[in-house]
């Protein structure tokens, strides 16, 4: 391998149109964070770039939909995005957004010098125009039908019903989500990235030269090299944005995905003004991108083709990305509400913010997608946190209170036994930097809760707690390499679970964590006096994880509520048709399950003539039959009867279906007289 001198690591720029959620800091920040951390105790210069990407359709939606400007819009949830990194220790060397002036300049002169060395091409196409609101539209800013499954409602890039990927032009009926009217396709022109014409050193560079790279990230590569690339797009019709600086390019501005990887550039240079560019244009700097696997595209052979395009730029050394984290089973989703908000976490499980960076880790979708769910976090804190790693530190605390004051005792004759753990524990450090170092955390942080399975296991099988009555010296032996493994823990723990390794130095009374001393057993001198122990984790117990997962049902079902749209209008009727019906009210005089149908209900109705009449209606499963006795109800009086589990029911009685499936039985707003014709 190249000998790097440093490391400049970036994660993907969350849109500042909505919060972070555990999908987010699964998929890219915690690794990310994991990473930096380890050069860093590695004494490695190395630097965490990262920022809000602020610009882009969907934000813009956003606004409009709340009657509010974009700027506000990102205002907003910057703030949220980078309060909520800053408490799960994210460590951004820099976290800024790319609505900062320093982007805008940088983005704008990155442009600039593509154009004027003429690597862009040009070119004219038609697009859908609103006349009433005088602006081209975005592919999301037209509805129409979807020409697959006649949804009415799909959008110019996409179809939600069937989730077909669409061009605006295929949609039928189309229709601008600003003013309503029928857009018109216009004569529009953009400058284009020509892959094409990259197509050849990629395919070398990814190919040939990166075959190191995840197999996911590859994969994804060479399917996209396999059907060769196109020119893409990188101005856009919009008024949010950076200006496109170019003549007759008024009203346009840049594409929001040519942008915002400029935003790792910009952010560097925000913080380092004066030597930004070692950490970009110099070739023993290590280019390392955090992102998910939807950005694999745009990190791996977009953006580079920029860099190569303007040509003083360094290119990525590796681009780890990660599939998908599913919530419960189900994808995540922010518009369904079926999701954990960071911000909201912090609320309700105070305090507990390594126990996520744990689990998150623990079950990382490194290789696959994976499965969040509240039972296995709950089963990964009691089973390993508190159980294994919590357990094991406090009994040696504990015992070293008890037994000698909280003093660290000092170390005896080794025994086998000693000389196995610790010839176990001396092995861990280089197996959590080969793991780190191959972008295997789930991994590397298995190797160091196995720390904590070696120093429990050596504490329940050499039992100081029955020693101490026939062997008080070995004792201390004991407890010396105990804590020498508490120690350890600390330091190997760092890199993922800042917060409790932070609190256990404080209690051993350790200054900082030295990643060239993990391994050692004199982390602690004799004699030293530790502090009072804590527990590092706490149990969570059963109502606390029952309450997370009712409120995403909960939450689930509003924004289904709010989602929901009603039917098209069936296609009109002539007006003797419907005269030709005949609704009418009745009381319900009895009512009661039919047997052996879990669907049906069987009514006596009170019609207002001589004889009662008989009604099978399929509402079993919303209402108790006693409800609606005394109930006035309408039915249609004039279908022909029908025979339903052996009874003949003699119309049908109408109700309302909510969004949801319920079924609401129509009653009179006053009181009728039975019979009485509804019309
Ligand atoms: N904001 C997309 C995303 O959040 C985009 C990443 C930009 S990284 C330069 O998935
Ligand atoms: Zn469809």
């Amino acid at each position: 391998m190249k000998d790097f001198k440093r490391t400049l690591v970036t994660a993907a720029l969350p849109y500042a149109n909505g919060g972070v959620h555990i999908g987010h800091l699964a998929g890219v920040y915690v690794p990310a964070d994991i990473y930096v951390r380890y050069l860093r105790l590695q004494g490695r210069p190395a630097l965490f770039v990262c920022g809000s990407d602020e610009h882009g359709v969907p934000i813009t939606i956003r606004a409009r939909k709340e009657g509010i400007t974009p700027q506000q819009v990102v205002d907003r949830y910057h703030r949220i995005i980078k309060d909520s990194f800053a408490e799960f220790g994210i460590s951004f060397d820099i976290y800024s957004r790319t609505t900062s002036e320093t982007h805008h300049r940088t983005a704008s002169e990155f442009f600039r010098t593509l154009y004027d060395k003429g690597e862009f091409v040009e070119q004219e196409s038609e697009q859908y125009y609103d006349e009433e609101a005088k602006t081209f539209l975005a592919d999301r800013y037209i509805t129409g039908e979807c020409p697959h499954c006649h949804n009415p409602k799909a959008y110019g890039d996409q179809c939600e019903k069937c989730g077909r990927d669409l061009s605006p032009t295929e949609l039928i009926n189309p229709e601008s989500a600003i003013s309503g009217s029928r857009p018109v396709l216009k004569k529009t022109k953009h400058w284009f990235l020509p892959l094409d014409k990259h197509q050849e050193w990629l395919s070398k560079w990814i190919l040939e030269d990166h075959k190191e790279w995840r197999s996911n990230v590859y994969g994804q590569c060479k399917s996209w090299l396999d059907m060769e690339l196109r020119p893409r797009a990188v101005t856009r019709d919009l008024d949010w944005g950076i200006p496109v600086p170019a003549p007759g390019a008024e009203g346009k501005v840049l594409y929001v995905w040519f942008d915002a990887p400029i935003g790792y550039i910009s952010n560097t240079r925000e913080l380092l003004p004066d030597t930004w560019e070692t950490w970009w244009k110099s070739d023993d700097t290590r280019l390392v991108h955090f992102i998910g696997k939807d950005n694999i595209v745009f990190h791996c052979i977009v953006f580079p083709a920029m860099l190569k395009a303007e040509g003083s730029y360094i290119l990525p050394d590796n681009v780890p990305s990660n599939e998908f984290l599913n919530l419960e089973d189900d994808k995540i989703s922010t518009s369904r509400g079926w999701a954990v908000w960071l911000d909201e976490y912090l609320k309700e499980l105070p305090g507990k913010q390594d126990v996520l960076r744990y689990v998150l880790t623990a079950n990382a979708p490194e290789t696959k997608d994976n499965n969040f769910t509240w039972r296995d976090f709950q089963a990964r804190n009691n089973n390993e946190l508190v159980a294994v790693y919590g357990n094991f530190v406090n009994r040696a605390l504990v015992l070293t209170h008890k037994y000698y004051d909280g003093r660290v005792p000092a170390l005896g004759e080794l025994t086998e036994a000693d000389k196995q753990v610790i010839s176990e524990f001396q092995g861990v450090k280089a197996e959590v930097e080969r793991l780190i170092e191959g972008f295997r955390f789930r991994d590397a942080l298995k190797e160091a809760m196995n720390l904590a399975r070696i120093g429990n296991k050596y504490l329940a099988d050499s039992e100081p707690w029955k020693v101490v009555k026939t062997d008080p010296e070995r004792v201390k032996t004991i407890l010396n390499l105990s804590l020498q493994l508490v120690a350890n823990l600390s330091i190997a723990f760092e890199p993922f679970l800042p917060f409790s390794s932070k609190k256990l130095r404080d209690m051993l009374g350790m200054e900082k964590a030295e990643w060239h001393r993990l391994g050692t057993t004199d982390l602690l001198a004799a004699g030293t006096q530790l502090g009072t122990p804590e527990l590092l984790f706490e149990k969570i117990e059963d109502c606390v994880v029952e309450a997370q997962v009712q409120k995403l049902l909960d939450m689930k079902a509003k924004n289904e509520a709010a989602a929901w749209k009603p039917d098209p209008v069936k296609p009109d009727i002539a007006f003797e048709d419907f005269e030709k019906l005949d609704i009418r009210t009745a009381v319900v005089t009895a009512c009661e399950k039919v047997k052996k149908a879990d669907k049906l209900l069987c009514f006596t109705l009170d019609d207002g003539s001589d004889t009662p009449r008989t009604i099978v209606s399929g509402i079993a499963q919303h209402y108790q039959p006693e409800e609606l006795v005394g109930k006035t109800v309408c039915f249609i009086a004039n279908l022909p009867p029908r025979k339903l589990r052996g009874i003949e029911s003699q119309g049908m009685i109408l109700s309302a279906q909510a969004h949801d499936g319920a079924l609401s039985v129509i009653t009179t707003e006053r009181e009728t007289h039975p019979g009485s014709t509804v019309g």
